[in-house]
């Protein structure tokens, strides 16, 4: 069997979320290339080196280049805070290393079509983090408008809601930060939105956006910084340098409208990554906090019965539902990353791109910077200005 063998940069959430899905993957999927946990690399050699036992790595490093150094790495995983990407996933293409990196690719267009631009050179495999693409009711979704089922696309609407920062004494975490996180609300959940339209309704031509930080400063952290962070009242404060929410509307090149919604200020909303398309003949409605669930309606259903149905996509005919549990047994977050890994899997040994690519990441980030140019300019940008 094919080993592929895996050096990761990053060991906080996005770290476990990966680390879980490589070792999981093997148990359900046998027949893929088993990705070989070697190098696990963090700047905090007591965190990293707790970390790399706890998630089962074989060691770790605290020095990224070490793992470029390694002739038997194949993969770097870079899933670090955003500002680090570009700088290693440049250096791992130069050393012939394939790349999968999370979202949003980088902190700016320019930067993430340099990006794209040396993972080509370089002839490696690239992928992005895009991991909601994989649950299989979204590719559900994705199956019933290819087929045509939904028929003419004329509605995409889509909201990404979360409430970890409402507190005004939650603390400036790197995620609040631009300089590390690129933007905030907009990269972070609604380059997710961003992504699922591309994949399920095609490419977009023009947006005009508005945004709001709320709280314009926040007090330093005083413990970890992840979502779960502490802050004091008391402690020095500094200016918040990323939007708390932000709004765009769009037009796609197949003649559908698009509304899409970003925020980290929707008291009760933890993670609710939701969309919904309307077409000439169909409807489907999707919300992460129900993720094994597609909400479909056919406008040819008997009138008698028309309505939303609930599909459960747990059966063996659903998107990798296979190789999990019997029909009706649901699946989580965790292994939307798996099916990640699935796809990167699959790709490297079939010789092929994985999808979503780096392509994909550039794609989502030219519309993130049209619509931050709509917002600073207060006028509809087309995508082909930026
Ligand atoms: C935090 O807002 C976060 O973890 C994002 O960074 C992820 O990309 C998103 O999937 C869930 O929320």
């Amino acid at each position: 069997m094919k080993q592929v063998n895996i050096g990761m940069v990053g060991y906080k959430f996005m770290g476990k979320a990966h680390s879980h899905a490589y070792r999981d993957l093997h148990m359900f999927f046998p027949k893929l290339a088993k990705p070989m946990m070697k190098l696990i690399c963090g700047r905090d050699e007591q965190g990293v080196a707790e970390a790399a036992e706890q998630f089962g790595w074989d060691g770790y490093v605290t020095d990224w280049r070490e793992l470029l150094e390694r002739d038997d790495i194949d993969v770097i995983d870079i899933n670090a805070p955003s500002n680090a990407h570009m700088e290693i996933a440049l250096a791992a293409a130069k050393a012939g290393k394939h790349i999968f990196c999370e979202k949003p690719l980088a902190l700016t267009l320019p930067d993430s079509r340099e990006m794209l631009k040396a993972a080509e050179d370089a002839g490696v495999k690239h992928m992005v983090g895009f991991n909601y693409r994989f649950a299989p009711a979204v590719q559900l979704a994705k199956k019933l408008v290819d087929e045509g089922r939904l028929g003419e696309i004329y509605h995409f609407r889509a909201w990404f809601l979360q409430d970890w920062i409402v507190d005004p004494d939650f603390p400036l975490v790197w995620r609040l930060q631009k300089e590390i996180a690129g933007s905030g609300s907009h990269g972070d959940l609604g380059a997710h939105l961003i992504d699922l339209a591309h994949y399920l309704v095609g490419g977009m031509t023009e947006v005009i956006g508005m945004s709001e930080t709320f709280v314009k400063e926040r007090p330093l952290p005083t413990t970890m910084t992840g979502l779960s962070a502490k802050g004091s009242k008391d402690a020095p404060k500094a200016p918040v340098t990323v939007d708390d929410a932000t709004l765009f509307m769009s037009r796609f090149e197949n003649g559908a409208l698009g509304s899409f919604e970003a925020t980290r200020f929707a008291p009760g909303h933890r993670c609710t990554n939701s969309f919904e398309i309307n077409g000439s003949k169909g409807s489907v409605k999707f919300d992460f906090e129900r993720m094994n669930e597609l909400q479909v309606y056919f406008s040819d259903d008997a009138e008698d019965v028309q309505g939303f149905r609930r599909v459960l996509a747990t059966d063996p005919s659903h998107a990798y539902m296979d190789a999990w549990w019997p029909a009706g047994h649901t699946i989580g977050y965790e292994h939307t990353f798996i099916h990640e890994v699935v796809e990167l899997m699959q790709a490297i040994e079939e010789d092929r791109q994985p999808v979503p690519n780096f392509v994909d990441g550039v794609k989502c980030q030219e519309v993130l910077e049209a619509v931050d140019r709509s917002i600073a300019e207060r006028r509809w940008v087309r995508i082909d200005e930026v």
